[in-house]
């Protein structure tokens, strides 16, 4: 993982880590969730799912990519954004799953912000060994470098490379995927060994529960605590504490 200091030249790995599930464009219903949580305080990591269903995609992006001591992971619905953005056939399609015009109108009006979004990591290993991703789901297992020294960085370059060269169809298969480790404790086990973690937090497919949704004595995390009201899956205001919670609360 790249090193860097914010402004105070504190390193973002020695300060407690805040896990932010899937946002989708509800700005408001995201700052309520931070306020108690100063960026100087925490390292802020996002599981990706910033934008789509919500109005306010892009400028959760800004927000995040803004916030001091943050880290932002790379979702299947900013690689569907990305691609419409590239290839306006696609636009129909992002649509489909949320999309909001004026946020595509945006990014293409940012080239920064664009240049940012795609040098986002698929992954990141925090330094307790959680490693956090978007989706719940071993596929980007295809995108270890078998003569890579570490799983996880092979991962993230392979994913840059896809992202800068017109590979968001295969990226759009992996980050979609549905997830599993809930069900395949077996399958689970073998990933937490060919990434070297000792356990795993993801968003991607709410859990529907009051706390995120915590499986096989906390090997695995879900995050997707439908943050945001405009979701297509809403139907009431969910807690905010099922989406963004110190990681040290779910140990
Ligand atoms: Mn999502």
């Amino acid at each position: 993982m790249a090193a860097f200091l914010d402004r105070a030249g504190t390193a973002p790995e020695n300060l407690p880590v805040l896990l932010v599930g899937d946002v989708h464009g509800d700005l408001e219903r995201l700052f309520e969730a931070l306020g108690p949580y100063p960026a100087d305080r925490w390292h802020t990591v996002f599981v990706g799912d910033l934008v789509d269903y919500g109005m306010f995609g892009v400028g959760a992006l800004r927000y995040a990519r803004d916030r001091p001591n943050t880290t932002v992971l790379l979702g299947n619905h900013e690689v569907a954004m990305l691609w419409a953005l590239r290839d306006a056939s696609r636009v129909g399609f992002w649509m489909s799953i949320g999309g909001q015009e004026h946020d595509l109108d945006e990014l293409a009006r940012d080239a920064s912000l664009q240049a940012w979004l795609r040098e986002r990591d698929a992954m990141v290993r925090l330094a307790d060994a959680t490693l956090v991703q978007h989706c719940g789901h071993d596929g980007y297992s295809q995108w270890i470098d078998n003569n890579a020294s570490d799983a996880v960085d092979s991962i993230n370059a392979r994913a840059r490379d896809l992202l800068m060269h017109e590979g968001e169809p295969e990226l759009w298969d992996v980050l979609s995927a549905k997830n599993v480790f809930e069900q395949q404790p077996e399958r689970l086990q073998r990933w937490l060994q060919a990434t070297n973690s000792r356990r795993v937090v993801f968003g991607h497919t709410p859990h529907g529960g009051r706390r995120p949704a915590v499986y096989h004595e906390g090997k695995a995390i879900n995050v997707d605590g439908l943050l945001s009201k405009f979701h297509a899956k809403h139907r009431r205001i969910a807690p905010i504490g099922a989406s963004v919670t110190p990681l040290e609360a779910l140990t």
